[in-house]
This record gives C-alpha cells, sequence and structure tokens, in this order.
C-alpha cells in the first residue's frame, strides 16, 4: 500500500514564513505568542495579493468574469473549511470575523426560546468571549450562568461537570482548549451529557481548529467556533459551523444586503444558509485566505501539527519543572500552551526582557480574568508553539528567561 506520510520538518516549513526572517532588537525574532495569532505563510499573502491584483470584486450579485471569480473563490472557501471540520457540505459554515462574534451570534440567535431561570453553562476556564455575551444576555433576561469548576491541575471537575449539567441547562458552552492552561476538555463526552439532558452544546474552537484534527460529528458539537487568524489565515475572518436543522430554525444575527430572499415594504424572507447569517459585503478576501490557510494546514497534516506541538511543549517544559524559580500552570495533558511565573517577577517584566532577546511571548491575564482569580494570581507569561517553532527556539527562550532571573536576583 502506498502511505501519503508527510514528513515534519519544521525547518523547512519555516521558509514559507517570510516574517521568521527578520530581527527584533537586533536578535532573530522567536515567536511564540501562537496562542494569540499565528503567523501567515507566503501562500497565503500571496492569495491575498492576487486576489486584489486579479479577482477584486464583491459577490453574490455581479454578473461579470470578476464578480463569478470572486464569488466562486469565496464560496470555494466555505466548501475547504466544512471539509476542514468534517461538516457536511459548506451549508453548515457561517463566516463570521472571529471566534468572538461567532460566539456572540449564538448569544443572540440561540437564546430566542430561553425563559426566566433557565440555565446556560460555561466554565471557569473560558476566554472572555465565551464568558461576557452569556453573562450579559442572562442578566438582561434572567437567566442563569453556572460555573464548571476546574481541579487543581487545571482541568474540568467530572463532579463539577455532573453537578452543573441538569434539565434546567438550555445551553453548554466550552473551550475546547484552553488559551492559558493547555487544558483539552472531554467536549464528546460533555457533549453527550448536555444532549441527555436536551442542551445545545457550543464549542469554542479557537485553540483547537488550528492545533488538532477536529470532527465536529464526532464530537457531536452543535455548534463550533473558530478564528482564522490563529490558523495561519488573516485576521478578520471567523467561522460558525452549525448543524444545519438549528441554523434554519435560528433568526438572523445581523439583517441586511445579502442575507435575504425578497424584501417587500413590511415584510422580509431570507436566504438559504450560510448566507442568511453573512449581512453586508463580507470579508472576502480574508474567507479566501482562510481557504488557503487551510490547505497548507492539511497538507502538512493536523496530526502531524498536534504531535509537534506535543513534542515541543513537552521539550519546553522538561526544560522548566525542575526550576525552584518557575511555576508551571497547567495539566501535564495539554496542547500547544505553557503558562509560568518567575519567581519574584511580574510577568510583564519577563516578557519586556524576552522581548529584548528577540522572544515574543505574552504576559497578562489572557482574557481570561475570572480564571486568573480562581488560581488567586493577577498574571501569567505564557510561550505558545506552533508548527514552525524548533527546539533550538526554545532553548533560546530558557536562556532568555536565565537572563530575567539574574537581572531580579
Ligand atoms: N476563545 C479562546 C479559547 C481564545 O483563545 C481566544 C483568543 C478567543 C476565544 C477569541 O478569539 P478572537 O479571534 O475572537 O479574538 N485568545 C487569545 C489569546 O490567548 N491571546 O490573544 C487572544
Amino acid at each position: 500500500m502506498q502511505t501519503t506520510k508527510t514528513i515534519f520538518d519544521a525547518k523547512t516549513i519555516r521558509k514559507d514564513f517570510p516574517i521568521l526572517q527578520r530581527k527584533v532588537h537586533g536578535k532573530p525574532l522567536v515567536y511564540l505568542d501562537n496562542a494569540a495569532t499565528s503567523q501567515k505563510p507566503r501562500q497565503v499573502i500571496e492569495a491575498i495579493d492576487n486576489y486584489y491584483k486579479n479577482s477584486n470584486a464583491n459577490i453574490h450579485r455581479s454578473i461579470h468574469t470578476l464578480g463569478e471569480e470572486s464569488t466562486e473563490q469565496y464560496e470555494k472557501s466555505h466548501e475547504k473549511v466544512a471539509g476542514f471540520i468534517n461538516a457536511d457540505s459548506y451549508q453548515n459554515i457561517v463566516f463570521t470575523k472571529n471566534t468572538t462574534e461567532s460566539l456572540n451570534l449564538l448569544a443572540y440567535s440561540l437564546t430566542a426560546n430561553l425563559k426566566k431561570g433557565d440555565e446556560i453553562v460555561i466554565s471557569e476556564m473560558e476566554h472572555h468571549s465565551n464568558l461576557v455575551p452569556w453573562q450579559q444576555l442572562a442578566k438582561q433576561r434572567g437567566l442563569k450562568l453556572n460555573f464548571i469548576e476546574i481541579d487543581k491541575e487545571g482541568n474540568l471537575s467530572e463532579e463539577s461537570i455532573n453537578k452543573n449539567i441538569n434539565k434546567k441547562t438550555k445551553i453548554v458552552s466550552l473551550t475546547h482548549i484552553s488559551n492559558v492552561l493547555g487544558t483539552i476538555n472531554p467536549i464528546k463526552e460533555i457533549a453527550k451529557i448536555a444532549h441527555e439532558n436536551g442542551a445545545f452544546m457550543v464549542v469554542d474552537g479557537a485553540q483547537s481548529a488550528p492545533h488538532m484534527p477536529v470532527d465536529v460529528k464526532d464530537l457531536d458539537a452543535d455548534f463550533y467556533a473558530f478564528s482564522g487568524h490563529k490558523m495561519l489565515g488573516p485576521t478578520g475572518i471567523g467561522v460558525l459551523y452549525g448543524k444545519k436543522e438549528l441554523l434554519e430554525v435560528m433568526q438572523p444575527f445581523l439583517y441586511g444586503g445579502g442575507m435575504i430572499r425578497e424584501v417587500k415594504f413590511d415584510n422580509t424572507t431570507f436566504n438559504e444558509l450560510p448566507w442568511k447569517f453573512e449581512a453586508g459585503t463580507m470579508n472576502i478576501v480574508g474567507g479566501i485566505g482562510l481557504g488557503v490557510a487551510i490547505d497548507y494546514l492539511k497538507k502538512v497534516g493536523m496530526k502531524q501539527i498536534q504531535n509537534r506541538d506535543k513534542e515541543l511543549v513537552d521539550y519546553a517544559i522538561e526544560k522548566l519543572k525542575d526550576d525552584k524559580d518557575i511555576t508551571l500552570y497547567g495539566p501535564k495533558e495539554r496542547s500547544a500552551v505553557v503558562s509560568f511565573n518567575v519567581k519574584g517577577v511580574h510577568a510583564h517584566d519577563v516578557s519586556q526582557i524576552l522581548d529584548s532577546e528577540g522572544v515574543a511571548i505574552r504576559a497578562g491575564h489572557h482574557c481570561c480574568m475570572p480564571l486568573m482569580k480562581v488560581m488567586k494570581i493577577q498574571a501569567t507569561a505564557r510561550a505558545s508553539f506552533y508548527l514552525y517553532n524548533t527546539e533550538e527556539e526554545v532553548d533560546v527562550f530558557i536562556k532568555a528567561l536565565e537572563k530575567v532571573k539574574k537581572m531580579f536576583s
């Protein structure tokens, strides 16, 4: 049997990312802030350039060559996204601005029938974009927002899952992977519990779509939200996957051009899926760029990317775990994220000193202020990896941390 195994070579992959050639403060850039946004390969950059140079036109309206080329490319991207997460068709794929907008869309459109006292379940580790929309909705509509607790290691507590999801629960909305702890949540098992209780399962896939193979059918997610910019695509393009029968009955989130079938002075009928949810001129080039990013990720292989992330994260943790000046956060089994603090040094100072060595990490609350409160800390420093990172870069990062410790000793 012929094998189609791709040989993973970060050094070759790096050549596709022009930005990785640049220097910061005279040092080679070591980009370890991938959980915030990924860098872009030249294939994506060139596709954007090529689109504006050759095919730019609005979609779904003009019957001229450019209009048709543009529409075809944009629609094709929906198909690519559907294939990437094993959705049935492009009709399950709504393009949005980002994960945040996808989740807000749900907070508006999925909740029309909720009554006072109905419950929504999220967790203590949610990003603000999977917390604030539900919290504000709960306040406005008299709903109850419950939080699944995390255990000491940084996993969702099984006991708390079972306690919080019950017959009063209408929506369970959880992150697949924590952007702070790297925890990989057992979504498939939780979706089963949600469904047994008659609730919808919403998944925040901002950190999982870029880093692991995702099969929305296997997860049995009712909705799955993610952002193009964290997975080699451009900023300003995001995705909301939804089961067709649910999207069909949901009211649109935004009204206007493009999302209609027929408008009369006193009534409007809406377009078919997914266009019903894509009002106004969309981020056409962003959608096309995301399609090219997906081509790139598929060529490398999501399973291989997941394995490579694990190699890098294990390598970094192995170097940090016995250091008495470093506190590490998060479970052993994790995605490509290492959150930590250096004894006696604020995370922002850690980040600033690392930057002087060319190393880009993020420091702060990572848009998870309630999680910081649970962990009884103000902030963490966070290194996050992706397919173009190397062990040599991890070594530079570790060496830069030595400088931090020396400066503060
Ligand atoms: N959900 C999770 C789990 C995230 O990590 C992020 C972004 C979002 C939602 C929001 O994505 P957006 O594309 O709509 O902004 N996380 C981060 C981060 O960890 N650092 O910067 C952004």
